[in-house]
């Protein structure tokens, strides 16, 4: 038997489907294995760096031997193993319990193990006679999560998408078909100018201005309408409180101006956990409203979705279940590994009235099985990833009192941060009051600006002192954290908790590097 490095000075075409290719096969994935493990340990270690940052010119010119340049002739696997390690190593450990800069974070084992089984696998969910578990397995998965919306299980649909903003897209579609179904055939020249709502805090924010008396305008659900050739300036953005929720009755003026200059309205986004604030619209008030002018209610729950699993939390999502559609995000509070999104619909049958376009190649109608369970046709992509397995796996190996617990831990750290800053001077909350979700927005006073009365020139300063902070954070690597500017706030600090891993000692570290990376701004 040939020893293990010799395996490894074999190239490529040493592995399987080749003769005899087992055992290089076998010996080159157990090293990958061992070097994903070894990444998954420092993930997981306080004392490993979260990055090992480089600017994007280092990166490209080559470093230490690990080059992203393409070659003619094959390399072989010793090298494509140094390649695999190198390409973590320059990578960023979203892992790390002191990873907080982004709404999708942790490192599951089960969902890992989840996608290594969907890529092995490798098959395509259009079809049940390619993927007959997967099929079934997402059926289940959607059925769970429209029982715990609170809609009946057998009325409800839905798919995986990619992504929230997929998941929004679909969910304007949809309402634009619901209420013209010629729009499919004719397109938007048979329909009137429609008009659509949605608050100016909602998911993804842009500044659309550099200067920051502009307001922050709202990204998916403009995406959609560009894309969908209603036009992004027909969406209306809707005003909120101080928290980030939307304003309700700000909406119904907002529904009877559209009206009176002869827009057509159809569509409301509520959402229920918003990326900046964490905030929740009022559901019921604009689930009434919607219901009163006969508007199609969307929940954008791409990040608070996860919150309907624990008992304490899930009051702040009541109405949900009077929305015609759903985004919900278990790659975000439930920390599958991404991508796993979904939008659930409460009429059965229009993702496929809205979307089929039965091509025979794929979607044959004299199958031997039921082709109710073809359910590429649902959906806008031909070819579809398998999302739903780790999830599933998950589920199983937690239960939802784990996803629960998980979730209310995750709610805990951000209440223990927000105590800790409300307490202190160097630091200022960006809004009053405990946070709804897990993000917890803050500024950081260098003494300098302690002492400074608020004015615009203080406020200049303030703007530069997280990025340059952010700065530091990132060239040495032991954190991360996200900030920006929000309509007429200077850029702060947002810390989000959905890692299991994390605990209230990292909540202290992120805080002491703070200062002292920004002491002496
Ligand atoms: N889908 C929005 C995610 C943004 C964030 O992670 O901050």
């Amino acid at each position: 038997m040939l020893e293990c490095h010799t395996l490894l000075s074999f190239l490529p075409y040493y592995l399987l489907p080749a003769e005899d290719g087992e055992e290089a096969t076998k010996h080159f994935l157990q090293e990958l294995v061992n070097i994903l493990l070894a990444y998954i340990n420092k993930s997981l270690k306080r004392s490993s760096k979260v990055l090992d940052f480089h600017y994007p010119h280092q990166l490209k010119e080559g470093l230490e031997g690990f080059s992203l340049e393409l070659p003619d002739q094959p390399d072989n696997l010793e090298q494509l193993l140094v390649d695999c390690r190198d390409t973590l190593k320059y990578g960023v450990k979203t892992g790390h319990p002191r990873f907080f800069n982004q709404l999708s974070t942790g490192l599951d084992i089960i969902g890992l193990a989840g996608e290594w089984l969907t890529s092995t696998a490798n098959t395509n969910m259009f079809t049940y006679e390619i993927s007959p578990v997967f099929i079934l397995m997402e059926e289940v998965v959607l059925r769970k999560m429209h029982s715990i919306i609170g809609w009946p299980e057998e009325d409800g649909d839905g798919i995986f998408c990619a992504g929230g903003t997929m998941s929004n897209l679909y969910s304007v579609l949809l309402a634009r078909f619901h209420l013209f179904p010629v729009v499919k055939t004719h397109g938007m020249s048979a329909i009137p100018r429609l008009a659509l709502f949605t608050s100016v805090h909602v998911h993804n924010l842009i500044i659309v201005s550099s200067t920051l008396s502009e307001h922050a305008s709202h990204y998916s659900i403009k995406k959609s309408a560009a894309v969908l050739g209603i036009g992004s300036e027909n969406v209306i953005v809707v005003r909120c409180d101080e928290r980030g929720k939307m304003i309700s009755s700000e909406l119904n003026s907002s529904i009877e101006t559209a009206k009176s200059k002869g827009l057509v309205p159809f569509y409301v986004n509520a959402t229920a956990g918003t990326t900046v604030y964490g905030a929740f619209d009022p559901l019921n008030e604009i689930a009434d409203i919607c219901e009163h002018h006969g508007l199609w209610m969307h929940v954008d729950a791409a990040w608070g979705g996860g919150l309907l699993l624990s008992n304490k939390h899930r009051v702040k999502l009541q109405g949900i279940k009077r929305a015609h559609s759903v985004t919900w995000n278990p790659h975000k509070m439930m920390g599958v590994p991404l991508q796993c999104s979904t939008i659930l619909v409460k009429r059965k049958g229009l993702l496929q009235e809205c979307n089929q376009l039965c091509a025979e190649y794929l979607f044959q109608p004299d199958k031997h099985y039921d082709v109710s369970y073809d359910t590429g046709d649902k959906s806008i992509q031909c070819g579809r990833h398998v999302d739903v397995f780790k999830l599933w796996l998950m589920w199983k190996a937690k239960g939802s009192e784990g996803f629960e617990a998980q979730i209310n831990h995750c709610l805990e750290n951000a209440e223990y941060l927000y105590y800790k800053l409300k307490r202190r001077t160097d630091f200022q909350l960006v809004f009053k009051g405990k946070p709804e979700h897990s993000n917890v927005c803050f500024r950081y006073l260098p003494k300098r600006l302690q002492s400074i009365l608020p004015s615009p020139e203080r406020d200049r300063e303030l703007h530069m002192v997280a990025p340059k902070i952010k700065t530091k954070m990132m060239e040495e690597g032991f954190t991360m954290i996200g900030y920006q500017p929000l309509e007429d706030k200077v850029n702060f600090f947002r810390c989000v908790f959905s890692n299991p891993a994390t605990q209230r000692e990292d909540v202290d570290f992120l805080i002491d590097e703070i200062v002292r990376l920004g002491c002496e701004l």
